[in-house]
């Protein structure tokens, strides 16, 4: 019999979707979303729901490892601590860093930061928040005090409008789209503005969008504020009773004349009059932010540019109304409960406040305490890469990839003299350069609690083994803090002992001085930790209920507990040179450097190769066709990638998406070409505004493969990779021919060169096709052209799964041709049911002219739901199509 469900969290983005998995007896996991999670009421999008493809063993690091080499536990941890320890002797507490995550759950993160903190004394524990959450988390700082998100999810379905600024929401917040999409659905009146230089998916659910130039975010909210101002849209007795510093805000705000915040945003007079008299009229507002607005070097500003326009209309804190910085990772919020920040202490105290310091070492009775901020991110890798950095210890984090001038960040880990990464891969283009490798324990294994955007702490509740060696990271951080002399204060025997006292030091002289309090489960039992609901903080010892909503009636956390206005210019916006601006981010289907997400078939579908997208005008001006290789460069670095060509995306201006690694393409880390400017205030990165050239990658030959294994070594100048059912499938291209053909496809396939190759060899139009077979079940399969080559990709990577026991099949293989019974289903749109555009369009033109009639007609859009902004996007370019 099968086990019974159990209750966890889905480990991707920071909604905090609850799951229900059940692990089957046949070694496979069955996921559905739980109806009783309040964040997402049994809804998931297609990364959750198809978590049960992500789980296997493949690829996972199941033993540590010393130089490369199989190590025991004890040998590794004992190397980590030695080397710790005499680096710290001989270099000081500050000649060491951690560089964690926002995907460590809270017990993992409090246990790293309290051992730098308060054990080794130093505060350079940095983490890849600081990419994504720091700039919110300053203006948060500036404005309120204190790190708080105001709001809930509720919010968003009472509002009357929903401003969305620099947010992606349909791919990387997609429940809480959907969340929207159906409150607007009962309540028509609501209205949604979309500010994003490109018209992204979330477009779909838009009343308006506002191409707005890059970084043209805080001159768009400043100049509502003085709009504000100007039509008398604010709430004097708010401003009055709960903030200071509004004067001189609206000092700076007022150059409110639209033409000239026209030439700062790019977005025309009329547009912003549109936008600016919907925002004044609309009491029930949200404004819904995040990587467009914290990844600038400007981040910190527009973050308050935001906040000061929903402090001068008394908009924050009421059902329907407040700024809303969503957070990206899963326990991106947790990190900040912690402390995980350089420049915090935990439970969101402050490293600069004496009297927090001496209660947080107090509460540890720890030996040091970190007296003043850390090293954050990007100059701790610049640290690492001087040489004052000496010792490094990488947590549930790829910076080889995910750092901005991620060359310079791989040249630093090489030169480092001892760096340890516990991950739970075996091979990432970090967990290269480690000395010692310690195997984390993963999703489904790990147990624990994370945060989500709303302040909702949700468990993360084991359901499978742990396998082999593999450990948790709070285990593992624990170890090496005993073993570098601190065991009295790391007795902890599991996750529910950490979360006790995490949630003992928030209560700690608090009596409401400080946001976070969950005091209520101070001391928590192992019992009722494993029983866990889902709750809203705050929780304090004495509130019988807690969590809602912050700031309706002021009560910052400010020494005179007033808001403050931040009076912020706004940013240079002007083009610097010829070059286009690079926007980065995220596709609906991929997780990051794509370590979980790209092990499954379904989610590789939707974009199986890395790409460029860029408006067909820009790309004829550079002889660029639509679905050739570019080649994007600049000083930094140099990536070729796919051209994809849309009149969604901005002139003057590409984006690349951030996923797509060594492991998976021969150069399209795009993070190379990213420089490391960052906001002045934040040290967040500007990770969306790095500059640089375009241009065609003449290749002479380019082929496709379908492969059983995934390939060692491949030997050409541009290949990408991608996970498909039964195998792998990969786009090739190269400047030179290989000199034999032969033995590059028995290469390729990992059958060698003198395995019998199935062969066609057109000499007239350089046509090669090749195909090895092992029994009656395919190995390879090979077309090589003088142009892209033409075999549909979705039929070509189902013949992996076929058989093919007479030549006639194989030969009808190697014509690359799907049979008639069997159409070119296109890139795939719908992951769940694996539906292609190609069937999607046909379905259009055959008559379906909705989403829902697709859904019928092909199940596409009918599961998850994540899909159905494309699936309309095709069915009115058909319905257009067949108007003209
Ligand atoms: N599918 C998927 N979902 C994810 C993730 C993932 O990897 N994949 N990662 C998670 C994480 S950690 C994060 S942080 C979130 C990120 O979630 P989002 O912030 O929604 O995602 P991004 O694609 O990084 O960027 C959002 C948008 O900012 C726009 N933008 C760029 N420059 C500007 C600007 O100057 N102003 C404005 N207004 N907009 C601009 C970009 O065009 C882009 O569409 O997603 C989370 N969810
Ligand atoms: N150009 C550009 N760069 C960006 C961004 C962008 O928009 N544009 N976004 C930035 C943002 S917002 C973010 S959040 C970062 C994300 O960037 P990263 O954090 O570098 O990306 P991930 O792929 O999520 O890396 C997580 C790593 O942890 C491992 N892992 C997974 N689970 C566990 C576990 O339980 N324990 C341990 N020890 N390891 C585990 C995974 O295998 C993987 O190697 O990228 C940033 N970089
Ligand atoms: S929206 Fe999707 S990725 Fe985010 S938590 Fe929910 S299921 Fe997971
Ligand atoms: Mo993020």
């Amino acid at each position: 019999m099968d086990t019974p469900a159990v209750r966890t969290t889905c480990p991707y983005c920071g909604v905090g979707c609850g799951v229900l998995a059940t692990p089957r007896d046949d070694g496979t996991v069955a996921i559905a979303g739980d109806p009783e999670h309040p964040a997402n009421f049994g809804r998931l999008c297609s990364k959750g729901s198809a978590l049960g493809e992500t789980v296997h063993l493949d690829g996972r690091l199941l033993e540590p490892q010393i130089g490369g080499k199989a190590a025991s536990w004890d040998e590794a941890l004992d190397l980590v601590a030695s080397r710790f320890n005499a680096v710290i002797r001989e270099h000081g507490p500050d000649s060491v860093a951690f560089y964690v995550s926002g995907q460590l759950l809270t017990e993992d993160y409090y246990v790293a930061n309290k051992l730098m903190k308060g054990f080794i004394g130093s505060a350079n524990i940095d983490t890849n928040s600081r990419l994504c959450m720091s700039s919110s988390v300053a203006g948060h700082m500036r404005a309120f005090g204190s790190d708080t998100v105001p709001g809930t999810y509720e919010d968003l379905e009472l509002a009357d409008l929903i401003v969305l600024t620099g947010s992606n929401l349909a791919w990387c917040h997609p429940v809480l789209y959907q969340r929207i999409a159906a409150a607007k659905v009962r309540r028509p009146q609501m209205r949604v503005v979309l500010i994003d230089p490109r018209r992204t998916m979330t477009a779909d659910i838009a009343d308006m969008h506002l191409p707005i130039r890059a970084d043209g975010d805080t001159a768009l909210f400043v100049g509502l504020l003085g709009f504000l101002a100007k039509e008398g849209a604010l709430d004097h007795a708010y401003i009055e009773r709960h903030t200071t510093g509004f004067a001189a805000a609206l000092g700076l705000a007022s150059f409110c004349d639209l033409d000239v915040i026209s030439q700062h945003t790019g977005i025309a007079p009329d547009q912003l009059l549109a936008f600016f008299t919907l925002f004044a009229r609309t009491e029930r507002c949200v404004t819904v932010y995040s990587q467009g607005v914290n990844q600038s070097a400007s981040g910190t500003d527009k973050v308050n540019a935001i906040i000061n326009c929903h402090l001068a209309t008394g908009r924050i804190g009421r059902p329907g109304m407040g700024p809303f910085s969503v957070t990206g990772q899963p326990n991106a919020m947790g990190g900040r409960e912690v402390g995980g920040l350089a420049n915090m202490l935990a439970s969101h105290m402050q490293i600069e406040n004496a009297g927090h310091r001496r209660l947080v070492q107090d509460f540890w009775a720890s030996p040091a305490i970190a007296a003043r901020p850390g090293l954050k991110a990007v100059d701790l890798f610049k640290a690492v890469g001087d040489g004052r950095i000496k010792a490094l210890w990488i947590m549930a984090t790829n910076p080889a990839d995910s750092m901005p001038e991620a060359d310079h960040v791989a040249k630093a880990l090489k030169a480092c003299p001892f760096v340890v990464v516990s991950d739970i891969n075996a091979e990432t283009d970090t967990t290269a350069y480690a000395h010692v490798l310690l195997p984390a324990a993963g999703w489904g294994e790990k147990d624990g609690t994370v945060t989500n955007s709303e302040r909702r702490i949700s468990r993360q509740r084991p359901f499978l083994p742990l396998p082999d060696k593999a450990k948790p990271d709070w285990w593992i951080i624990t170890e090496v803090a005993r073993r570098m002399g601190f065991a009295a204060a790391f007795t902890y025997q599991n996750p529910a002992q950490i979360f006790a006292e995490h949630a003992a030091l928030s209560g700690v002289e608090n009596k409401g001085s400080r946001d976070f309090d969950i005091a209520a489960h101070a001391g928590i039992s192992a019992r009722a930790y494993d029983n866990l609901a889902p709750f809203q903080w705050p929780q304090s010892q004495h509130a019988a209920t807690g969590g809602g909503r912050f700031f309706a009636d002021g009560g910052f956390f400010t020494p005179d507990r007033r808001a403050r206005f931040v009076a912020v210019p706004p940013a240079d916006t002007g083009v610097i040179d010829q070059r286009f601006t690079l926007n980065t981010g995220r596709v609906r289907d991929h997780w990051h450097t794509m370590t979980r997400t790209g092990k499954s078939a379904r989610l590789s579908a939707h974009f199986a190769e890395p790409f460029v997208e860029m408006h067909p005008l820009d790309a004829a001006g550079r002889g660029i066709a639509d679905a050739s290789l570019v080649r994007l460069n600049n000083d930094y670095g140099d990536i070729v990638v796919r051209a994809l060509l849309t009149d969604r995306q901005a002139r003057g201006s590409v984006f690349v998406p951030m996923h797509w690694t060594n492991q998976f393409a021969r150069s399209a880390r795009v993070d190379t070409l990213v420089t490391s400017r960052t906001d002045p205030v934040s040290g967040q990165p500007a990770l969306k505004m790095a500059r640089v050239d375009v241009q065609p990658f003449e290749a002479l030959w380019y082929g496709f493969a379908v492969l059983r294994n995934k390939p060692r070594a491949i030997a050409t100048d541009y290949w990408a990779l991608a996970k498909a059912h039964g195998g792998y499938r990969i786009e090739l291209a190269g400047l030179r021919e290989p000199d034999n053909w032969a033995v590059f496809a028995g290469e390729l396939f990992g059958c060698g060169d003198d395995a019998p190759l199935l062969r066609y060899h057109d000499a007239r139009n350089g046509q090669q096709r090749m195909a090895a077979f092992s029994g009656d079940a395919l190995t390879g399969a090979l077309y090589i052209a003088r142009q892209p080559v033409a075999v549909s990709r979705s039929w070509a990577s189902e013949q992996l799964s076929q058989r093919f026991p007479a030549v006639q099949n194989r030969f009808q293989l190697l014509a690359g041709r799907p049979g008639g019974d069997m159409p070119d289903k296109g890139a795939i749109v719908c992951s769940c049911f694996s539906v292609g555009r190609n069937e999607i369009a046909s379905a259009a033109r055959g008559g379906c002219r909705t989403v829902a009639a697709i859904g019928e007609a092909l199940q596409a859009g009918t599961n998850c739901g994540s899909c159905r902004a494309e699936i309309r996007g095709i069915v009115d370019a058909n319905r257009l199509q067949a108007a003209e």
